[in-house]
């Protein structure tokens, strides 16, 4: 790692020759895939941005200029050559750094993305700033043909391309977002990224004229001429030259030569402009540029063989769901699998395997993809779409005025529901049950293993009505599943065990935990809780509810979500809602406050939501006086 150990800041990259570029884009590759085989992380993408990033840095003077990574997950790079070299082992660790571009971090990180699509707007409105002040940096924005499918990505196009404030987009085109990307505008670009038809032409008659001996040089300006006017006359312009941007490209992604001569070029324009740079995924390393989707967002893994390592044994709830889905689909032709750009995450390449016509990716566009279904809805069909909790957040009007009010039956499995390991804050998911519960006329459940996730997604696929059903990113139980689906009583809990002491009414998968919970204050202190599957987020089973605290002065609720306005705040305002005063409320839960970087199962122990923390607050609470 010779020249890797002399980077300390973006400075020392401005120094490097060429091929000595090319040297620490090598260290830094094998960097990666040694970090990432450890930590897991975003492997493809990574590997695919080296060289983009070493470029960026050396043309442009950050932190003065302004680099904006969209979605983020790209910055590794970035941050081993802006001063955190020496902690990038720590990536994605409890403690260390994070896997997104962060401003508490470094300077250096102009924004704290994790969700797509964001980074033009930020770098249009940064821009606009800058003129007001007279100032003079630039601002970049590096967004990938991924995060480009995005509508908010699509609106500051539109809006940029009339302002024309000086800003530079790097479009960073790998043909891929997690899977292949997909869409209209996928297709524009590999039309751009083949050299456009008056390119080639031009290369032909060039090469006819210089084939013909004795053709002189004016002969040659005039085919070059009329070029030009070939090109204006008969060549579609590129989409973003028609928005108002100007294209520059395409740009090899993985040659220094091209990159700084056409990053430097783009410095001169004083309206916006795009780079089209294409990139491979996965470049450097065999495994992931192979198979870029699994490497994505990867788990530790072997390096010699590319294979993942520690795999668990047993189906994750996301593959449970994709499953329960497929079968859905197989026994009825009107049930359609909708996925915004996660056919894998989502478990949904299940139906897409075997019933492509029943599915659909329609790329990061999950404001579209709630209209795409109500539309699908109205016309007789029955979406089920596979989304994860915080992405849902982009798509809550959509919820509330599209499909809530017309009371559309869509079927949403809210995958990475709770507690997410890895990801940091923006991709934490303990925010749905707040935000759902005020609409009206939905259905939210949560399962407290797999086996009940799949009797979940058929219940709610005999509703009429829209129906969430969240549920964790985490292995499955290993409980056996039935074979036959079940359909569950609406709005019903399930009462797993009675105690005369304390209820504990728990969400999802942390029933299990405070089962366990009360088994040992059973054991070991006396203690008798009754525990409570709830099952049923909304409706809520108070009947069961207010029934079993007749018998008890104190109850816990028991979440994987934030307690201010999730399922505490509405058990709370339920039994204050029939004036009851003589309940005293312990609220388990995430608080207010950003969660902190770290593994689900170290979260949920942060948080005391892990058994061992059910226990202790439960037993602290019923021992108070
Ligand atoms: C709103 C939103 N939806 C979904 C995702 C999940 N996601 C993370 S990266 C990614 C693909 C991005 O593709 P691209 O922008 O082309 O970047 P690449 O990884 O190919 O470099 C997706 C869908 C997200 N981050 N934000």
């Amino acid at each position: 790692m010779a020249l890797l150990e002399t980077i300390h800041s973006p400075a020392d990259i401005k120094k490097l020759s060429l091929d000595e570029l090319a040297a620490l884009s090598r260290e830094i590759r094998s960097l990666l895939v040694q970090v990432v085989s450890r930590n897991g992380g975003h492997l493809s993408s990574n590997l695919g941005a080296v060289d983009l990033t070493l470029a960026l840095h050396r043309v442009f003077d950050a932190p003065r200029d302004k680099i904006i990574w969209d979605i983020g997950h790209q910055c590794y790079t970035h941050k081993i050559v802006t001063g955190r070299r020496e902690r990038i082992g720590t990536i994605r660790k409890r403690g260390g750094l994070l896997g997104f571009p962060d401003r508490e971090e470094s300077e250096y990180d102009v924004l704290n993305t994790g969700h797509a699509s964001t980074s033009l707007g930020f770098a249009s409105g940064l821009a606009i700033a800058r003129d007001r002040r007279g100032e003079t940096q630039h601002i970049v924005a590096v967004i990938g043909d991924g995060a480009l499918t995005g509508g908010v990505a699509l609106e500051a196009l539109n809006h940029i391309g009339q302002v024309k404030q000086r800003l530079i987009i790097v479009l960073n085109d790998n043909k891929m977002s997690i899977a292949p990307n997909v869409g209209g505008i996928s297709r524009h670009l590999n039309y751009l990224a083949a050299g456009r038809p008056y390119i080639r032409m031009k290369e032909v008659i060039q090469n006819v004229l210089k084939a013909i001996p004795g053709v002189g040089r004016t002969l040659f300006e005039l085919a070059k001429k009329i070029e030009v006017l070939m090109r204006t006359l008969m060549v579609p312009g590129s989409l973003f030259d028609e928005l108002g941007i100007k294209y520059i490209g395409p740009i090899n992604g993985h040659s220094f030569r091209d990159l700084l001569k056409e990053l430097e070029s783009a410095k001169k324009y004083d309206y916006p402009v795009l780079l089209h740079v294409v990139t491979r995924k996965g470049e450097g390393y065999e495994p992931a540029s192979d198979d870029p989707s699994s490497f994505h967002s990867s788990a530790p893994f072997n390096i010699e063989n590319g294979k993942f390592l520690g795999r668990e044994q047993g189906l994750s709830y996301s593959e449970v769901f994709g499953r329960s889905v497929r079968r859905l689909v197989a026994a009825d032709r009107r049930f359609i699998a909708l996925t915004a750009a996660m056919p894998e995450g989502t478990g949904l390449d299940a139906v897409q395997k075997e019933f492509p016509e029943n599915f659909f990716d329609v790329g990061i566009a999950e404001q579209y993809m709630f209209d795409f279904a109500g539309g699908l809805a109205l016309g007789g069909f029955r979406p089920v779409l596979g989304v994860y909790s915080t992405f849902l957040q982009r798509a809550i009007d959509q919820v509330i005025h599209d499909v809530a009010l017309m009371r559309l039956p869509l079927l949403i499995g809210l995958d990475r529901a709770g507690l997410v390991g890895g990801d940091g804050p923006t991709h934490q998911g303990i925010y749905d049950i707040a935000l759902l519960q005020p609409v009206p006329g939905i259905v939210l459940m949560a399962p407290k293993d797999e086996n009940e996730l799949q009797h979940m997604v058929y219940t709610a696929s005999r509703l009429e009505r829209p129906v969430f059903i969240r549920f964790p990113k985490e292995p499955g139980r290993g409980v056996p599943l039935d074979e036959e689906f079940r359909e569950l009583p609406l709005g019903r809990a399930e009462v797993l065990r009675r105690g005369d002491r304390v209820l504990l009414l728990a969400v999802g998968p942390l029933t299990c935990r405070a089962l366990a919970a009360a088994e040992k204050l059973a054991r070991e202190d006396g203690i008798e809780a009754t525990v409570v599957n709830m099952r049923f987020l909304k409706p809520l089973d108070l009947e069961q509810v207010f029934s079993l605290a007749a018998d008890v002065g104190k109850i816990v609720t028991i979440e994987d979500g934030t307690v201010r306005g999730g399922f505490a705040s509405i058990i709370r305002g339920e039994f204050q809602a029939i004036g009851d005063r003589r309940h005293e409320f312990l609220a388990l839960g995430v608080g207010e406050g950003d969660v902190p970087l770290a593994s689900r199962e170290e979260l949920l122990a942060h948080f005391g939501l892990d058994a061992a923390g059910i226990y202790r607050s439960v037993k602290a609470f019923v021992q108070e006086q």
